[in-house]
């Protein structure tokens, strides 16, 4: 017989070490973001009172009663000095959720609150909900802006995982009550839709992702933008593509919005995900572009290829070769918190500046779409330091040639 007492003790003695672990940066020499040793957040962090059944009378053998699978995708926001973020969790029952953690840093120490998140229901048949991207806007309201899926009602009987996915939309005023829009009324499937923080021309302005299926975005051409009339009743009535896909690219598949973007001195700084197929699945990467201050539909940045890829265990999970994001803060003091999510299973934190990142943006070469353009564009940049190294005085690099 088990000592329900002991193992109650070791459960919790454990998970608070675990989720007390100091994080460390990892150096990395591209200079561009940094990376931490370890994820933020995993399904190790959910709290014990959410899997545990603590009373010895119900649980003779302390066993996990409701096991978690993942945390990940998580929307962000600086709230009430806290780094906080909505995260996507999912259970051993393939439900995703949401659930909010907070740590006073933003690297380490996230605690979840002891309820997750109980989402208004635009109708009963919302089957699952995630990816929430989290937007203060100028109206005074936060936003949240998720996917909401459902059984496609017209998918032939007997085929069981044709969903559609339509653009849920929350607002709150502090966190813990929540009001309930409609879904965006689209034409077509909507995922990764973001709500853009200021009014533009008046009117709502939103990051839209149309694709023809749940999966696949078809003809859907990349990321979109509309206006919006009334957010209590919202309804995209023109949509105009606005970051395109393209052939042999890290989006030739599809691409959809990240967070919700910051404004920045030269322009609106976005991060974005990027897909390709290979013969391993689809692969997922993060990019960054940037739209004009004027107009934020406008692209005046698009630095080519990817600006984050998954890395050694990043690669691997329940999807595998995926990194995502939906969440990053802007700290007053320039600092950029990435929450990233590698393979739909754990949450990690990437930092930055706002001035690197747009530094990136305005001085990385776009994509030639050639390999020809590739081979110019190196070529370029190598003559270019072989001239400049030749030139200074003290050269470390006296075996190098300009010829
Ligand atoms: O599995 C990878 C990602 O797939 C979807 O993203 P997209 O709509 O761009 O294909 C989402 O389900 C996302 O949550 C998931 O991380």
């Amino acid at each position: 017989m088990i000592n329900f007492s002991d193992k109650l003790t070791t459960i919790l003695d454990e998970y608070e070490k675990f989720v007390s672990i100091k994080n460390e940066k990892v150096e990395q020499n591209n200079g561009i973001f940094t990376r931490y040793k370890y994820p933020v957040l995993t399904a190790d962090h959910t709290p014990v009172i959410w899997r545990y059944d603590l009373n010895p009378n119900t649980n003779p053998f302390a066993l996990e009663r409701i096991m978690m699978n993942a945390t990940f995708n998580a929307g962000a926001i600086k709230w009430n000095g806290k780094y906080l973020l909505m995260v996507r969790v999912e259970g051993a029952d393939r439900k995703s959720f949401f659930a909010i953690a907070e740590s006073e840093n933003g690297v380490d120490n996230f605690r979840f609150r002891d309820f997750p998140v109980e989402l208004p229901e635009a109708d009963a048949s919302e089957v699952n909900v995630y990816d929430m991207r989290l937007t203060a806007h100028e109206d005074g309201w936060v936003y949240g802006i998720f996917c909401s899926e459902r059984k496609d009602p017209n998918a032939p009987k007997g085929d069981l995982s044709s969903a559609i996915a339509s653009a849920g939309i929350v607002r709150t005023l502090d966190f813990e009550k929540w009001e309930r829009m409609p879904d965006l009324k689209s034409k077509s499937q909507q995922r990764n839709v973001v709500l853009h923080p200021e009014f533009v021309q008046g009117k709502y302005a939103l990051y839209t992702r149309p694709q023809d299926g749940f999966i696949d975005t078809g003809n859907g051409g990349g990321i979109g933008w509309a206006l919006i009339d009334d957010i209590t009743n919202p309804e995209l009535i023109e949509e105009k593509i606005i970051d395109h896909r393209y052939y042999h690219s890290i989006k030739e598949v599809k691409n959809g919005e990240g967070p919700q973007p910051i404004k920045t001195e030269k322009g609106w700084l976005h991060l974005a995900h990027g897909v390709r197929a290979c013969a391993a699945g689809l692969r997922y990467v993060l990019y960054v572009y940037m739209t004009s201050l004027d107009n934020p539909s406008q692209l005046i940045a698009t630095p080519g290829g990817y600006f984050m890829a998954p890395e050694g265990n990043e690669r691997i999970g329940d999807v595998s070769n995926v990194v995502f994001s939906n969440g990053w803060i802007a700290n007053e003091d320039g600092t950029v918190y990435i929450y990233y999510a590698s393979s739909d299973t754990r949450l990690h934190v990437a930092t930055s500046t706002v001035e690197i990142l747009v530094d990136y943006c305005l001085n990385t070469p776009e994509d030639g779409h050639f390999s020809k353009t590739s081979v110019l564009t190196i070529q370029e940049l190598a003559s270019k330091n072989l001239v400049y190294l030749n030139e200074k005085s003290e050269n470390k690099f006296e075996n190098v040639r300009t010829s």
